[in-house]
């Protein structure tokens, strides 16, 4: 039916507006449209339509250029009045709980500017999407929901748009669920009484916010892969299937981000029919309008479509219902197909006589379809996004819809009820914080708000009383849905984490064979995969890259996730280590696409608040690929109080050789080192690994904190020695002594990664060659050094009148002296983080400039950090300290093969 009406309009369309260039022979133009018609008219939609399409696939046999079949339906409502399903709830009260929001949500943004001006807030965005979300919090947002065994589970999850978080906020106020002090300090969280967050943030309020989504772009992917996340979590039984949603609410202009429509073909590929996207198609973004000269729901509608999903539009509200049925020529709707957005947003930004002259006055027929109406019936014709009976249909539709994920287009108005100076419909709407008095009056009358003008004026806070129809009726909503909306549970299920014997094997060393951190690093995956208690919690995430890190072993132990399971017998199928795909696989293995496996990480690294399972997830990416790339989700993974572990693999400027200056990771420790709750490692041994996963997993799952970890892995071969005793404080804190030299050390080399190595061969060639006798130490972790000493030096700061505290870093390297020589793979800024401790005794060798194919020997030549290096760096020191003969240290540095005169590795 709806397919018919569909087609009926694109006919109609079609009839009165041919669109040929030239036509060289009318006559047997017309003949054919008239056979053609009479079969429309006389037979059926369906008989013609099939002719139709008879005729394009002979023409296309025949070799002609037929242009491809159109996603586009017309630009009307996808679901047909008559198939509209009555409104389950009281439209009259919605509409006064939703004012009521409005309003309060318009005055925490107004009055927090009064009071401070500058500290911002945005109100045109909720005030376009007020209607979307009141339906869904009325009737469809469940806050828990029953399994088939009658469990109480967490409901669905919504991804807000983040500059609509006033609007949720004033709902929580009205539901009693937020304090008036709470809604006055919107954007002040640093006052007496704390305040609201900007924006959806759970790192700030984390009883309530789920989501970071504020970021353009992140909401749309993080939600596809939640959404299938949740199908992995019931696919390989660790929750219960349930007919739970995610709903992501999304911005037309937020869809230009290549995040936002990146994924969505992985979406309908895995037939997440629990995925539903809303995108609040406004027409505007924060300069102007987002396709002027275009038609975004259009556009989106077409793109979505071709990509597999099930697409709503939601354009005209019901006032415009009559309207279609009186035009019985199409003309309506070709006006509509005709304008652009640009012609859209001036329709609304000027006045009913405007809309009246410009849009229905440009054919007669329209303008006497509309003369009898007056210019406020004409005003009152709104957008279907303003429409709860069209939007609730839609959701209805959504919600039911099997096999393929939803999308939903509404159309509405930027500033909707704001007025000129809230921007209604205008370019400025997005930055617009005030309104003139005029128009908080002219709101309160538009809504039919009993707050009286002078109130009106000072935009204070309206709040109906308890026993008011409306309160009682919002409570009763949430009730039926499980309870308040946003709300986010720390529900986590802790687990006891493996002790250190568990790892006998890293600890114990490698007994001279040669293996990479990266090799020892999958020999401990591999046996937390097996692990009795923790085994199944695990989630091996990796995009395209198994093989280069030597995991393919792992296919087959635990099988990748397929929701479909295998359909193909694998080509490698009487091999031992075969491409195994099953339906409870628990190796997430992406492709390529390290923004999506990081929404996978997300999902994973915060389950244990969204579904009450603590999941373990080691994402294991190229390191240059990673915190470079995707930074922003890493940082909203901090944000959402996300665990696990991140591997940058193939780690080090100077250790993955031969890939050159894109491939070469010198500086991922760096950025890692500005998230605040991430701790990153840079071992250089297998039992450092160990130990530093280990505590990770019992620090996160076991003591509950919401820490991550970044930890790189490296591909160079070398012999893993056993742990030195006692070495495991060290470990976990940064810096541990590794090898102290025959005599009284004069200096000190500092390693990390495989630059350890480099330091104990420097360590060799100074006490043999030049007698100088030094103390090797390695470094697991400036980042951690740095960060415990800040800590402590404020404290000191702060309490001058007590005894001074020591920093690790200082109380280590106490009673020693001499310079200080470290060398590593990263740029010379990790070692510097703890050179203020060091009292200027600190020299960096690192890997700043640009990456190189060569060997591991050219390169590391080249940055002058290999062991050549260090010896000269720890003489040449030594000479400016008094300590070593200048014309000494000047040969050395010949001998060693440095070249003093060659350009800066840094510049080159
Ligand atoms: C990655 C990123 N870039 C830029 C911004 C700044 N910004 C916030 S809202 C906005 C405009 C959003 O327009 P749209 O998605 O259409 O949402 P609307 O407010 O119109 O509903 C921009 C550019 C941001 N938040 N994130
Ligand atoms: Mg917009």
């Amino acid at each position: 039916m709806q397919a018919k009406a569909q087609l009926e309009q694109q006919i109609n369309a079609q009839r009165h507006a041919p669109s040929y260039s030239s036509d060289s022979d009318p006559q047997e133009t017309a003949e054919w449209l008239e056979a053609w018609d009479q079969i429309l008219d006389e037979e059926s939609q369906q008989r013609a339509a099939y002719l139709l399409n008879a005729l394009t696939e002979r023409a296309r046999s025949a070799g002609l250029a037929v242009p491809p079949p159109s996603f586009n339906t017309p630009y009307c409502n996808t679901i047909r009045v008559e198939d509209e399903l009555p409104y389950p709830g009281d439209l009259e009260i919605e509409r006064r709980i939703k004012s009521i929001i409005r309003w309060n949500a318009m005055a925490m943004v107004v009055q927090q500017n009064k009071k401070d001006p500058g500290i911002g807030g945005h109100i045109a965005t909720y005030a376009s999407v007020a209607t979307l979300m009141e339906v869904a919090f009325n009737h469809f947002f469940r806050s828990t929901i029953q399994d088939q065994a009658g469990h109480g589970q967490p409901g669905d999850f919504v991804y807000f748009q983040g500059h609509a978080s006033p609007g949720i906020y004033s709902r929580a106020f009205l539901e009693g669920r937020l304090s008036r002090t709470q809604i006055e300090n919107f954007r002040h969280e640093l006052r007496e009484e704390p305040g609201l967050s900007s924006y959806p943030h759970p790192w700030l309020m984390p009883d309530f916010w789920r989501f970071p989504t504020v970021s353009m772009g992140l909401a749309s992917l993080n939600a596809i892969y939640q959404a299938r996340f949740m199908r992995y979590m019931e696919n390989r039984g660790l929750i219960p299937a349930t007919d739970r949603k995610v709903w992501a609410f999304l911005g037309d202009g937020e869809m230009d981000e290549p995040e936002s429509m990146g994924s969505i073909t992985l979406a309908s590929r895995e037939k997440l029919d629990n995925l539903i996207f809303v995108i609040n198609c406004n027409l505007q973004r924060l300069d102007g309008p987002v396709r002027g000269n275009g038609k975004i729901i259009q556009e989106l509608e077409a793109a979505f479509r071709g990509a597999g999903w099930n697409v709503i539009k939601v354009v005209w509200g019901r006032g415009w219902d009559p309207l279609f049925a009186k035009d019985r020529t199409g003309i309506l709707l070709k006006r509509m197909e005709e304008c652009v957005d640009g012609e859209y947003q001036s329709f609304r930004a000027k006045e009913a006589k405007f809309l009246r002259e410009k849009f229905f006055g440009k054919y007669p027929e329209l303008a006497a379809m509309v003369a009898d109406m007056s210019d406020e019936d004409l005003w009152d014709l709104r957008r279907g996004g303003h429409d709860s009976i069209k939007v609730y249909n839609a959701y209805k539709r959504a919600f039911e819809h099997k096999d393929q994920p939803t999308v939903i287009l509404a159309k509405t108005i930027k500033g909707y009820g704001l007025g000129p100076s809230g921007g209604e419909g205008r370019n400025l709407a997005h930055q617009s914080k005030k309104l003139d008095e005029n128009d908080l009056v002219n709101f309160t009358q538009r809504f039919n708000l009993p707050i009286s003008e002078e109130e009106a004026k000072a935009a204070k806070f309206y709040t109906p009383p308890q026993n008011s129809p409306e309160v009682i009726y919002l409570h009763e909503r949430r009730n039926a849905l499980g309870g308040y909306y946003p709300t986010r549970g720390a529900q986590s299920d802790l687990l006891e984490t493996p002790k250190l014997e568990f790892f006998k094997e890293q600890l114990a060393g490698s007994e001279g064979r040669e293996v990479s951190t990266t090799m020892a690093f999958v020999r401990v995956l591999t046996n937390l995969l097996k692990d009795k208690t923790i085994g199944k919690r695990i989630v091996p995430i990796i995009p395209d890259e198994a093989r280069t890190f030597g995991m393919e072993s792992l296919f087959r132990q635990v099988g990748i996730y397929a929701s479909q399971g295998q359909l193909y017998q694998p080509h490698d199928a009487d091999m031992f280590l075969y491409y195994k795909e099953s339906k409870d696989g628990q190796i997430l293995e992406e492709g390529i696409t390290e923004a999506g496996s990081m929404c996978s990480f997300t999902a994973a690294g915060t389950a244990y608040s969204n579904y009450g399972v603590e999941m373990i997830p080691f994402y294991i990416f190229y390191s240059m690929f990673g915190f470079q790339r995707i930074g922003d989700f890493v940082w909203a993974f901090a944000d959402a109080r996300g665990r696990g572990f991140l591997c940058g693999a193939t780690a080090g400027r100077t250790t993955l050789n031969g890939e050159g200056l894109q491939h070469q990771d010198g500086h991922s420790l760096v950025l890692s080192s500005t998230v605040p709750t991430c701790l990153s490692y840079d071992s250089a041994f297998a039992y450092e690994i160990a130990v530093i996963i280990q505590d990770g997993m019992r620090r996160m799952y076991q003591e509950d904190e919401d820490v991550f970890y970044y930890l790189t892995l490296y591909n160079e071969n070398y012999a893993q020695p056993p742990m030195p005793e006692g070495a495991e404080e060290g470990i976990i804190k940064g810096i541990y002594k590794l090898k102290a030299g025959s005599g009284k050390p004069k200096a000190h080399l500092f390693g990390s990664g495989p630059m350890l190595n480099e330091a104990l061969r420097a360590q060799r060639i100074l006490a043999e060659q030049y007698k100088v006798q030094t103390d090797v130490w390695s470094v697991t972790s400036y980042s951690e050094l740095r960060r415990e000493a800040l800590r402590v030096e404020r404290w000191n700061r702060l309490h001058p009148a007590e005894p001074e505290q020591q920093p690790y870093i200082v109380q280590a390297l106490e009673k020693t002296e001499g310079p200080i020589i470290a060398s590593t793979d990263y740029m010379k800024i990790v070692p510097d983080q703890i050179a203020p401790w060091l009292g200027g005794r600190l020299v960096s060798l690192g890997a700043d400039g640009f990456g190189r194919s060569d060997s591991r020997e050219h390169l590391r030549r080249h940055f002058e950090i290999n062991a050549e290096s260090i010896v000269a760096a720890t003489l040449s020191q030594l000479t400016r300290d008094g300590k070593f003969n200048a014309k000494k240290a000047a040969q050395a540095i010949a001998d060693l093969g440095l070249k003093p005169e060659a350009i800066d590795p840094a510049l080159a």
